[in-house]
């Protein structure tokens, strides 16, 4: 019996209707006690006579966003969500769901138990669990195809995107959208079902299974899934519901869930998920309050300056740009128009949501024009004369309870924050392009930055939808830096005997959506290069220097797909593998005496994996990051590192590398007794050994 004082679940009674209650903050996940509430709940309607149909809701800001992602990987307990499911679909009086907010999982999955699903208009449903490295393990397979259609179920299910009340309801998903109040409409529906025969989901034959269309889709998914085991299960286990009646389906589906629950690649998503919601949550900054803003002025409008000015208008903040001349701020205003005008054509946005957005950008030559913004940032040239002069005039326009962010990649914030007077409203917000699409957002710390405008950064990219990672300075922040030794790494092994289509191929197959030259060719060579060209008095001789190769394609003008060349060929847009490069590798190699050897995939990506940890634990010894799991945010959302891995530092953890930081403490110790070998960091050794003979 349970204890209705404290359960989850509580029955309200409307003249024959019992409404079902979920109350289970934040997000009502059906933890063991909402289980049992559910499952007591149908119980005792099955021998209440007054009780003629049940309608189940939530309280709350949504309706049950699946399975308590907390008790994942430990011992499940009864009653389970297939067995509650169970009782619904078979329940002889008609169960309605009213669906508000996000029905995801096994919330979902106790909807499609039902006999109709009410929903409201902004409701929406999903089965997300492929993204937790799971497939639906409550009937979500075998009941979606019944339902919609095996075509539409394997789209759901093997992507686990979020499907608005209008799609449903033209799916066959939802029995129909609420005008008004949904507990009333789904009382009335659940009503006018009583006496009637129920339609039972699993009962259903599975329409429209065209065996080659089938084919051809779960060839699609597995290419999307790049690696992840987990789409390609969801998706053979949902075609089984065109074959096996539902018990046996359900039995296959249960069984592959809790396989999939105990691998390491579920394993790595469910630390991701919690990672995305920790990153902000930085330890130190609990009680700083964020300055209020809501207009905002962006300084410069080229790629960048443009990308991040769309972010913060799609996030329906006001923005002043402002550019030096008439022609910039042109080329800039153009540059916002045709991305919305992209954006309309390609159906993400509709004209009049196109329209409002840029209502909210104001454009304007001279900085005067952000002297009333509550937060400005700077996107201009990548030149610290440039970027300290501009501070030093910012610092006395913008108004004193003002941020002032720099976007810079590289450069030293506190110099660019010394310039501006007023260095405790200076941070660095660091997007990454596309700025209005790119998740990540590196917030720098300088040495002075206040708490609360650190804050603030925390507090614009929750507003953005972004990924916060707050850093402390240092050439190239997490990202930039530890790109810097993958880009490295990659380098050598072109030297020490793989080309670039080989490096590309053992990175794409580690999961990543593109290899390291690819890249390097998508975004132009030049960029790199100048950055090589003023760090060059600098560079340490002794140590192995990387962008020989590099240097000489950029010599050569092969700055990538811009200039039709770079470390590929490019023909009507197809990359080709060119033995001009090819022959410049292998001259590089014998002018430094290097003897060339085939490097099997496995090798390259071992490398450059040390090399990524390697950056990490030292990022986080010299407390540049305060976590492990902000570098691991910062290369899955900022790099493509694949997020099934979890994140470089959550990868070496698993595999047990004694460098295994979970904070800088433990960092510290490690590096207290000398890195002890361990195989990856002993790859590294020797592949990182430095040429000083040669160079
Ligand atoms: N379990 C536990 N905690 C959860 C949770 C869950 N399912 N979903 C959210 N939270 C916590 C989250 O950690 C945060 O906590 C707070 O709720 C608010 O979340 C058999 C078993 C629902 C769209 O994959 O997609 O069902 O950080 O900040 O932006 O097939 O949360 O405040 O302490 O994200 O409004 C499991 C995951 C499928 C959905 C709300 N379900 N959640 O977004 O808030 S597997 C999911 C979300 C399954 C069955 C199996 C989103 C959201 P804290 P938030 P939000």
């Amino acid at each position: 019996m349970i204890d209705a004082s404290t359960s989850p679940v509580r029955i309200e009674f409307h003249d024959g209707v019992a409404l079902v209650l979920i109350d289970n903050p934040p997000v009502n996940a059906t933890s063991r006690a909402v289980r049992a509430g559910l499952l007591e709940a149908v119980h005792s309607a099955r021998t209440n006579v007054a009780v003629k149909a049940l309608v189940i809701a939530c309280e709350g800001r949504t309706f049950v966003a699946g399975g308590d992602i907390r008790e994942f990987g430990k011992p499940p307990l009864e009653p389970l969500l297939p067995d509650v499911c169970d009782a619904i679909e078979t329940s002889a009086k008609p169960v309605v769901a009213a669906l508000h907010g996000t029905a995801l999982g096994g919330g979902f999955e106790i909807a499609l138990a039902c006999h109709a699903r009410v929903m409201n208009n902004d409701a929406r449903i999903g089965l997300p669990e492929v993204k937790l490295g799971l497939i639906p393990g409550a009937g979500g397979t075998q009941r979606l195809p019944r339902l919609a259609g095996m075509r539409a179920a394997l789209d759901i299910i093997a992507s686990g995107r979020q499907v608005k009340a209008a799609e449903a309801v033209s799916l066959g998903i939802a029995d129909c959208v609420a005008e008004g109040d949904l507990r009333g409409e789904a009382i009335a529906v659940a009503r006018s079902l009583v006496g009637a025969p129920l339609r039972r989901i699993g009962e259903l034959a599975t329409p429209d299974f065209d065996a080659k269309a089938i084919e051809a889709a779960r060839g699609v998914i597995e290419k999307k899934a790049r690696g992840q085991i987990s789409p390609v299960k969801a998706g053979e286990i949902a075609m089984l519901a065109a074959t096996l009646p539902l018990r046996q389906g359900l039995a296959r589906e249960r069984a592959m869930f809790v396989e999939l629950m105990g691998g390491g690649q579920s394993r790595a998503l469910r630390h991701a998920f919690f990672a995305e919601r920790e990153a902000s949550r930085v330890p130190g900054l609990e009680n700083a309050a964020p300055r209020a803003f809501e207009s905002i002025g962006v300084v410069g409008a080229g790629t960048m300056g443009a990308g991040v000015a769309i972010a913060l208008a799609d996030a329906g903040l006001r923005v002043t740009v402002v550019e030096t001349g008439a022609a910039a701020l042109e080329a800039g205003r153009a540059r916002v128009r045709s991305a919305y005008e992209r954006q309309t054509k390609s159906g993400r946005i509709d004209e009049s949501q196109s329209a409002e957005r840029q209502a909210r950008m104001a454009f304007a030559e001279g900085l005067e024009a952000l002297s009333s913004c509550d937060l400005v940032i700077e996107a201009v040239f990548e030149d610290m004369a440039v970027k300290q002069a501009l501070f030093r005039r910012l610092g006395l326009i913008a108004k004193s309870s003002a941020v002032l962010a720099t976007n810079t990649s590289y450069l030293d914030v506190n110099a660019i924050a010394a310039a501006s007077g007023r260095a405790r409203d200076v941070i660095g917000l660091h997007f990454f392009a596309p700025a209005n699409i790119m998740r990540l957002l590196e917030i720098a710390r300088g040495a002075d930055s206040s708490a609360d405008a650190v804050a603030t950064g925390l507090a614009l990219a929750k507003r953005l939808g972004k990924i916060p990672v707050v850093c402390g300075v240092c050439d190239g922040f997490i990202g930039n830096r530890i790109l810097a030794a993958f880009r490295a790494q990659a380098e050598f092994a072109l030297e020490d005997g793989a080309l670039p289509h080989e490096v590309d191929a053992a990175m794409e197959a580690f999961g990543f959506p593109m290899g390291p030259f690819a890249v390097s060719d998508l975004s132009g060579l030049d960029i790199a290069w100048a950055r090589r060209k003023r760090l060059e008095p600098s560079r340490d001789p002794q140590t192995r220097y990387a962008s020989r190769v590099a240097d000489r394609l950029c010599a050569m003008g092969r700055l990538g797909q811009k200039t039709g060349a770079g470390w590929y060929r490019y023909e009507s847009g197809e990359r080709i593998v060119d033995p001009v490069v090819t022959k410049l590798i292998e001259d590089v190699s014998a002018e430094f005496a290097i003897k060339r050897a085939p490097i099997d995939a496995e090798t390259i990506q071992r490398n450059i994996r040390a090399a990524i940890v390697n950056e990490g634990a030292k990022i986080l010894a010299e407390r540049v990051a305060s976590r492990a799991l902000d570098i691991d945010m910062a290369m899955i959302h900022g790099f493509g590192y694949p997020p099934w891995r979890g994140g470089p530092m959550f990868e070496a953890d698993e595999i047990g590398l004694p460098l295994v930081l979970k904070d800088v403490e433990a960092v510290a110790l490690s590096c207290g007794r000398g890195w002890e070998p361990a195989p990856l960091l002993v790859d590294l050794a020797r592949s990182n050994q430095t040429f000083g003979a040669t160079v």
